[in-house]
């Protein structure tokens, strides 16, 4: 993250942590952020699992409020599953949303940044070095340049108050650099996915 205020796991309990076995190191190392969507179902980015790692590799940590410090409220969960969007673009990061399944029995980075949805129009490749946007993407920010997200926060949420509840609108993704003024952050655009997640939901009963 860049920025933000600190917040408790309590203020934000969907946020998670996604971390993957390294046999090297015979431990876990944080991956990247999730957000709990279901029971059984925590929705991350697709890029974050670009080198195809075994499910059974993969943890998901929920009830964390620091990365690296265990917290009486945490579960640890096994991943059965996952799924990387079949149309996610490595160069564009078109289509950045993945699934995970069965988070059963880490490190949980929560934050809350002031950042806020930027108007489309604003949206464009000028502002973030020439790189493609896709409709499948949004940006959000702070036009100071003070909050944003960062390395490590990708597959995180961005969430909305929207008539007293809280929305999901964004999957963290992608970005030019962290924190730099006129510079937004990209995410997932949630609302182009539901079918599909539900889909794969519905498709998988069991979890
Ligand atoms: C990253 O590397 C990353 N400022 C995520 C978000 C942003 C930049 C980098 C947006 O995971």
């Amino acid at each position: 993250m860049f920025g933000g205020r600190e917040s408790d796991i309590s203020e934000q309990p969907w946020q998670a942590a996604v971390n993957v076995y390294q046999a090297r190191y015979r431990r876990h190392f944080h991956r990247c952020g999730g957000i709990l969507i279901d029971s059984c179902w925590v929705l991350s980015a697709a890029h974050c699992f670009e080198d195809r790692d075994e499910a059974r590799k993969l943890q998901v940590v929920l009830g964390r409020t620091f990365r690296k410090q265990n917290s009486t409220s945490e579960q640890i969960f096994n991943v059965e599953k996952y799924w990387i969007h079949e149309k996610f673009d490595n160069e564009t990061y078109d289509n950045d949303i993945a699934p995970l399944s069965q988070p059963q029995s880490i490190y949980h980075l929560s934050w809350t940044g002031y950042v806020r949805l930027w108007p489309q129009e604003r949206c464009v490749p000028d502002i973030l070095s020439g790189r493609t946007i896709t409709t499948n993407m949004l940006c959000a920010g702070d036009t100071r340049g003070l909050d944003d997200a960062c390395k490590g926060d990708s597959g995180g949420p961005l969430v909305c108050q929207n008539n007293n509840r809280m929305t999901l609108m964004g999957v963290i993704s992608w970005g030019d650099g962290c924190g730099q003024k006129d510079k937004p952050g990209v995410y997932t655009r949630v609302t182009h996915y539901i079918d599909w997640i539900e889909g794969k939901m519905k498709a998988n009963p069991d979890f």
